[in-house]
């Protein structure tokens, strides 16, 4: 019966600590972004084949798909417009255009999903969202940038999803992808101590 107690004050613990954290945690800088995730899954394009054109509806990375609702995707090897990579040499490009969709669909259940976005906004005004399948909003990049801009996002979610879709705002606007980082953030410090702490006492009072 103290057991039982014990766990549930052990539970009610790392509940509050929980309750007390937003449901995503943005951050703009890709250190930052990996010291709050641990190791994560790491997709640099560089295993695809370069098509070097806009082309294409639906591209396949070995743990995700990227399709896009006007079918102008492509692997490039090449810079093109400001694009170009940010890690070996081939990246990700969408010609995109005024409410135009971006979507990631990962193979397996993530919290963490982080990206270097390359050449946004550098045309005219106007803004990238992101949602996904948890319920997650977020305002990725904001025109503004410089022509070959690059702009760090990344996210940590308090739920797991397997969905991540962009929403582009301006017309005409063409941008890139390198840096994927994405897989399971770690639990926070904070709840990794009360959870050994819980583990601690109740292997004392058996
Ligand atoms: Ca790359
Ligand atoms: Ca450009
Ligand atoms: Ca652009």
């Amino acid at each position: 019966m103290k057991r039982a107690i014990l766990v549930l004050a052990v539970v009610v613990m790392v509940f509050a600590v929980s309750a007390e954290s937003v449901a995503l945690t943005t951050f703009n800088d890709e250190l930052d972004f990996l010291n709050a995730t641990g190791p994560l899954s790491f997709e640099g394009f560089e295993g695809l084949t370069a098509n070097n054109s806009v082309s294409l509806g639906l591209i396949t990375a070995p743990d995700f798909v990227v399709t896009a609702s006007n079918s102008k995707l492509g692997i490039f090897d090449t810079p093109i417009g400001g694009m170009f990579a940010t890690e070996g040499f081939q990246f990700l490009a969408h010609q995109s255009g005024r409410d135009v969709t971006t979507t990631f669909t990962f193979d397996f259940e993530i919290n963490s999903f982080g990206f270097d976005l390359i050449d946004y906004g550098d045309n005219e005004i106007g803004q990238l969202t992101l949602v996904n399948d948890a319920g997650d909003n977020a305002v990725v990049a904001v025109s503004g940038g410089g022509h070959g801009n690059i702009q760090y996002f990344g996210l940590i979610s308090d739920y797991m999803f397997t969905t991540a879709i962009f929403t582009n705002t301006i017309d005409g606007e063409a941008f890139g992808f390198d840096k994927i980082n994405h897989g399971v953030a770690v639990p926070e410090p904070a709840t990794l101590c009360l959870l050994g702490l819980g583990a601690f006492v109740l292997r004392r009072k058996r």
